[in-house]
């Protein structure tokens, strides 16, 4: 078993990011310029954004966190996003979710100029991104194409079955894995909470992608022997071992799982910090207009 460590492909792709901006720099360019909306005091959100932002410093990018009280209005929010599609300093922004249930998530992200999405949320990179055109690719389903990527993993031919059906990560993931492309180039199935079999599906899976965000679903009798597992689930489960008072879960019983697996990814240190990293570098290609002018 090879455990897929997330935190070092992320740690070099920061620097690989960092020397491009430091290069960009020299030649006068722009400094990349990332702004991120935070919505309330959701812990998981908010020691995310903090993440994101520090990343941005690590790479020499600028950033702008706005955040704002849980009773922001729809419109009010939809007023700052207008803000930031029409600031020419800021190359792309994000909108940290979820958001409080009175503002419609459908409505805030396709209020994101398309040209400054670079969660690739808006329905025109999710739909370019599904027909293969060059798009902003969702963060989380990037970062795991590029840990299988980074780790040579074959997925051509091979059977992938993503757990979830989210438009964050189930969906974009299926799509890219189904992709003629490598990585891609997979037989995809999609299970989901209605789906029957799923456990006989699980066993014939070569490679398993676990994004349904239930604490230690995934266990080791629903994996074959040898199989590759990436674990997207990141839960607070409260614990009071630790001192925050609890403890972050993936969806894969990792103790169980892992020796059964020829590769797997860990909850922390796995998925998560691609995901940022994978922010990062669609906001290095916004800022060289690198997919649209
Ligand atoms: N708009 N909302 C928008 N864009 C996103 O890309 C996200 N996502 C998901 C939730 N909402 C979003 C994230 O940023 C999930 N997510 C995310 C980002 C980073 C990490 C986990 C999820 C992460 O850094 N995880 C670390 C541990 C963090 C901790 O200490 O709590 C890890 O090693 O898994």
């Amino acid at each position: 078993m090879q455990l897929i460590d997330g935190k070092a492909v992320a740690d070099q792709i920061k620097q690989e990011i960092a020397a491009e901006v430091a290069q960009i720099k020299a030649n006068g360019g722009k400094t990349p310029h990332l702004a991120v909306i935070i919505v309330g005091h959701d812990g998981g959100s908010e020691t995310y954004v903090a993440h994101k932002v520090k990343s941005c410093e690590q790479v020499g990018f600028k950033s702008t966190k706005l955040a704002f009280e849980a009773s922001i209005t729809e419109e009010e929010l939809l007023g700052q996003i207008k803000l930031l599609n029409e600031d020419p300093d800021v190359d792309g922004f994000i909108v940290q979710l979820p958001l409080p249930k009175h503002i419609s998530e459908q409505k805030v992200i396709e209020a994101i100029d398309y040209r400054k999405d670079v969660d690739g949320f808006h329905p025109i990179n999710v739909g370019r991104m599904s027909i293969g055109l060059p798009s902003f690719v969702s963060a989380t389903p990037a970062g795991i194409l590029e840990l299988l990527k980074r780790y040579d993993i074959k997925t051509s031919g091979k059977h992938c079955v993503v757990i979830g059906r989210s438009n964050i990560v189930g969906k974009p993931v299926s799509m890219l894995m189904m992709q003629k492309a490598c990585p891609g180039d997979a037989t995809v199935t999609v299970c989901h909470s209605r789906t029957k079999n799923l456990k006989e599906l699980c066993l014939q899976a070569d490679i398993i992608i676990a994004a349904l965000g239930s604490p230690k679903f995934l266990k080791a009798d629903m994996v074959k022997e040898g199989a590759v597992v990436i674990d997207v689930g990141t839960t607070r489960v409260p614990s009071p071992l630790t001192k925050t008072g609890f403890k972050l879960t993936g969806d894969v019983d990792f103790e169980n799982v892992a020796p059964k697996c020829s590769y797997i990814t860990p909850v922390p240190g796995g998925v998560g910090p691609m995901t940022i990293c994978s922010l990062l570098r669609n906001t290095l290609l916004a800022g060289k207009k690198a997919i649209y002018k």
